[in-house]
């Protein structure tokens, strides 16, 4: 039960935030409430989607040869409106599109560049699984005009925004603007989200790991080396773990930064490069995790730190407690796979 005079909406929150910045604009926080006020639509038929009968293949498959959802096209179409009018944005992209997306000629260019993957985890939606929406916001590195390829291809640590939007047994939204991890949950008796989690950090050392295991026979030495011990096969240096594993980043993500865990998505002999997107998934992930007080590596460099090369470029994903995390990386080198 929310008691209104205790109660953070998202735009008070931001408000109180960009008051700490007197050069602020404002039009950050204007650009995520655009984005909180599409995952509200979105929310809203994810909540409808088996009554509706909106579920199932919409016949396509997108950029990454994945059969693409209805609601995946949905997303997609909610998060480009919400954004490509309001003359915040210079040019996006998004997960399910092969090319940046282009603000129409018609509305004016702004200073930010925001990248999405609309809905994330698809594979869990017949199953009423929980999905979410990524979101990453960085400004732009080109002085006029449209936007360009240059500005979307830029290292994490340029990000002025990330977050995610889980939708779950509950709609939470989770953003960090880098003075912290912040979330929200969406009454939906009121559609709106409250500030219910004003300061996230995740612990030293997790509880769970979460990985996809059978792709264990299909991993480096290092890999299996270091998940035996999450298995409590090397108990002179890390304490075993319980296994979890949804399937969906977004939801997988949450319950480790919440209840503390590494999740790991390394490369495989099928995905020799990894299978998450560097700039919808892990980039944005890794800043929440580092703002919360976690880290994340693709095993030999922070990800923060890569220079993309390519819009859907995949990499390797470890991600979560900060030791965890450490353990992972030091058994990577000492394995001379790092
Ligand atoms: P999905 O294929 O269902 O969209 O990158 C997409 C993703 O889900 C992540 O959300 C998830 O963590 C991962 O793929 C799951 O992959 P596996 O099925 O190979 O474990």
């Amino acid at each position: 039960m929310f008691f209104f005079s205790h109660t953070a909406t998202t735009e008070r929150f931001i408000l109180d935030q960009e008051e700490h910045y007197p050069e602020a604009t404002g039009e950050l926080s204007n650009l995520l409430y655009d984005i909180a006020l599409a995952t509200k639509i979105i929310a809203a038929n994810i909540r409808r989607a088996g009554l509706v009968n909106i579920l199932g293949s919409a016949g396509a498959t997108n950029v990454q040869g994945e059969e693409q959802q209805k609601l995946d096209v949905f997303a997609n179409q909610t998060m480009t409106n919400a954004l490509n009018h309001t003359g915040r944005v210079c040019v996006m992209a998004s997960e399910e599109e092969e090319r940046i997306i282009p603000v129409p000629d018609d509305y004016p260019s702004g200073k930010y560049v925001v990248l999405y993957d609309p809905l994330d985890g698809s594979s869990n939606i017949d199953v009423n699984g929980a999905v979410g929406t990524i979101f990453s916001v960085y400004r732009r590195v080109t002085t006029e005009g449209r936007g360009t390829l240059e500005d979307v291809l830029q290292p994490g640590c340029r990000q002025v925004a990330a977050g995610y939007v889980i939708y779950g047994s509950s709609t939470m939204m989770i953003y960090t603007t880098g003075q912290g991890v912040a979330g929200f949950t969406l009454d939906p008796s009121i559609g709106e989200f409250l500030l219910s989690h004003p300061r996230i950090t995740t612990p030293r050392v997790g509880r769970y790991y979460s990985v996809n295991e059978s792709n264990f026979a299909r991993w480096s030495k290092g890999v299996q080396w270091a998940v035996r011990g999450f298995h409590g096969e090397r108990p002179d240096e890390i304490k075993g773990k319980n296994s979890r594993y949804i399937g969906s980043l977004v939801a997988d993500f949450h319950r480790n930064l919440l209840a503390g865990g590494i999740f790991l998505y390394p490369a495989d002999a099928k995905n020799p490069r990894g299978k998450l997107r560097l700039l919808y998934e892990c980039a944005p992930m890794a800043f929440i995790a580092e703002q919360a007080g976690g880290s994340a590596t693709n095993g030999v460099e922070r990800i923060l730190d890569i220079q993309p090369t390519e819009l859907h470029q995949r990499i390797p994903l470890v991600i979560g407690s900060r030791e965890d995390v450490g353990y992972v990386a030091d058994t990577l080198r000492t394995m001379g796979e790092a």
